[in-house]
């Protein structure tokens, strides 16, 4: 199954651009319906275009299910997303090698656009099912070339008309369980696998900082409404303002128009991306930076305009569940991540897990993205004995 993805949609920087909707992302999918369709299983694709792999009866009641997403940030690296696909189908393989017999109906799913490189919206998929992100909202979502989402869903085939909240799906599961490859350093060695206790709450805002476009060589420096200017010093401001609060900021995304060596910018677009332990010291965080570009702004001639694209609060995962994973795998790390998953989102209305496989530089969103062949298959069996002791009775 690795060999067969590892070349889908990866650019020549290694990395790979496997973006919703684009021609990656439809490979990988015709992928996962292979894999489906090679073991029996039943294939099912929902309203908002997750896939979905069926043991027993996809109408039954209490279903344990597992998986992780297929799509990746731009130059992303091999493991997230793919490693909790792989893994799940591999899972599947191994219990019915032991010759399990299941009394529940197990799936495995691909949610789609987990990343939100696309349309700026992180887990899509899931934030539609579980109604988080409304039908209306999700229409009014443009890419940056203005492609609007329910076009680009309708140009890769599916049927945007049928979006929307998918309550009856979600009340069908008994529990949910993602495998993912860690994104920090946490897990040591002689540690592979770990359970997921809670997700820092994160979110994203764009920061727009509109000046005055004009000639680079003829106009004076007092003269000038530069909002690069205005941006730099945020950018500075935000990484101050972090390291004080103990969090995290992040501008990793800017557009500058008009985008021309020899002329002053008319506006420039930031995207900042940040995240905290606690709801209250993200907020405030924010503030602080909001203020701060505010502040500079005046001094630059330059408008600062923020706009919230998305957030998603402080997930603690199921207590009980959470439990009963990491006594079954013989008490494995707890650990949160400041990483963000669709598990986080399914866990407001499904009782959700999460197994963490060891990253061993902690590099993620990367190409040098890297997990141990050894600890992947650790990450297999723990889920497999997981999915065994859930789906079993
Ligand atoms: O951005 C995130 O936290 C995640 O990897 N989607
Ligand atoms: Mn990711
Ligand atoms: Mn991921």
């Amino acid at each position: 199954m690795w060999a067969e993805l590892l070349p889908v949609g990866r650019s020549s920087s290694g990395g790979y651009r496997r973006h919703a909707w684009n021609s990656a992302d439809a490979e990988c999918r015709a992928w996962f319906e292979q894999q489906a369709t090679n073991r029996g299983l039943t294939y099912e694709l929902d309203r908002n275009g997750n896939q979905w792999a069926w043991l027993g009866d996809p109408t039954a009641e209490g279903a344990i299910v597992t998986g992780s997403h297929l799509d990746s940030v731009p130059d992303g690296g091999a493991f997230d997303g793919p490693l909790g696909v792989v893994s799940s189908f591999a899972a599947l393989d191994e219990l019915r090698d032991r010759g399990t017999e299941f009394a529940r109906p197990l799936a495995i799913v691909n949610f789609g656009d987990e990343e939100g490189a696309r349309f700026g919206v992180a887990c899509i998929g899931s934030r539609l099912s579980a109604g988080v992100l409304s039908r209306e909202s999700a229409y009014e979502l443009r890419d940056a070339d203005g492609v609007r989402l329910p076009d680009a869903m309708e140009r890769a085939g599916y049927d945007p008309a049928a979006i929307g909240a998918d309550g009856d799906r979600l009340r069908r599961i008994g529990a949910f369980v993602e495998l993912h490859v860690e994104q920090g350093r946490y897990l040591t060695e002689d540690q592979p696998v770990g359970v997921a206790s809670a997700i820092w709450p994160h979110g994203r805002w764009r920061f727009d900082f509109h000046g005055e476009a004009n000639h680079a060589g003829t106009t004076r420096i007092e003269d000038r409404r530069d909002p690069m200017l205005t941006f730099a010093d945020t950018v500075l401001s935000a990484r101050q303002q972090a390291e004080l609060a103990g969090a995290l900021a992040t501008f990793g995304k800017v557009a500058v128009e008009p985008n021309g060596t020899n002329a002053i910018a008319s506006l420039i677009r930031g995207w900042l991306d940040s995240r905290a332990a606690d709801e209250a010291v993200l907020t405030e965080l924010v503030e602080q930076i909001r203020q701060s570009a505010l502040r500079r702004g005046e001094r630059d001639g330059v408008r600062v305009e923020l706009t919230r694209e998305s957030y998603t609060p402080v997930v603690d995962f199921d207590g009980p569940l959470r439990d009963r994973l990491a006594k079954r795998l013989g008490g494995v790390p707890v650990l949160p991540t400041g990483a963000g998953h669709d598990a986080g989102i399914l866990a407001s209305a499904v009782p959700t897990a999460m197994l963490f496989v060891r990253n061993p530089s902690g590099v993620s969103h990367s190409p040098a993205e890297y997990a141990e062949q050894a600890d992947c298959l650790a990450g297999v069996t723990a889920l497999a004995d997981v999915l065994e002791d859930l789906a079993c009775q």
